[in-house]
């Protein structure tokens, strides 16, 4: 009899055991596929991290190129090549490979959106910034050493956007509309490519710093 009931409690034991480790993997499952499915793109996303993730997902989904930075009342802080001091906009290539501008415009305004055309085997390097000077000096001979577009920024402000038209239709891959700026004074994306527009340190052909 003493028997039975040792055998017995052994058998109730055992399965007591046997539940117990099941219920243990039941409260680990859900927890470890969770983990697994943690990853960037289920965290909490804005427009720019969604640009990010577009172009890391193709590496061209989203513009390449983008306007990284402008100032539109340079009285003293960057000399064009002649020796002015112009408006100025940078270019930044959020990629790892240089991008040809050819078939790109920069205009401000909208009812002509191909106002100034990049020159042909016009290059950004990778990761890399470009200036345009806006300053009119397009036809200026000479003019030749820098890019000089066709139209200057408003002080008061205005909208400035990049175009492309390789798709048969004029495709906007970037476009600021900025209120009325300071002299000297630089407005551009923070961090570089992807963050909103705020006043910055004027970095033109660098990386954008906080003022
Ligand atoms: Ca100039
Ligand atoms: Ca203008
Ligand atoms: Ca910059």
């Amino acid at each position: 009899m003493l028997k039975l009931q040792i055998f017995l409690i052994a058998v109730l034991m055992s399965c007591i055991a046997f539940v117990s480790c099941n219920r243990a993997q039941d409260m680990m499952g859900p927890i470890m596929p969770d983990a697994d499915t943690t990853e960037p793109s289920d965290m909490v996303e804005t427009d720019d991290m969604m640009d990010m993730t577009d172009m890391d997902d193709t590496s061209v989904t989203g513009p390449a190129v983008v306007i990284n930075e402008l100032m539109a009342d340079n009285d003293n802080v960057h000399v064009d090549p002649q020796g002015d001091y112009d408006d100025w906009l940078e270019l930044y290539n959020r990629t790892d490979s240089p991008v040809m501008l050819t078939g790109l415009y920069l205009s401000d305004k909208e009812d002509n959106p191909t106002k100034w055309a990049f020159p042909e085997n016009t290059e950004i390097p990778a990761n890399g910034y470009l200036i345009v000077w806006l300053d009119e000096d397009h036809d200026d001979e000479d003019a030749t050493e820098g890019l000089h577009a066709n139209f200057k920024l408003s002080k008061s402000g205005e909208t400035v956007m990049l175009v492309d038209t390789d798709a048969n239709a004029n495709e906007v891959l970037d476009s600021i509309t900025f209120g009325e700026q300071e002299t000297d004074v630089a407005f551009g994306r923070l961090p570089d490519g992807i963050g909103d527009f705020q006043i910055v340190q004027a970095t033109p052909g660098a990386p954008n710093m906080a003022n």
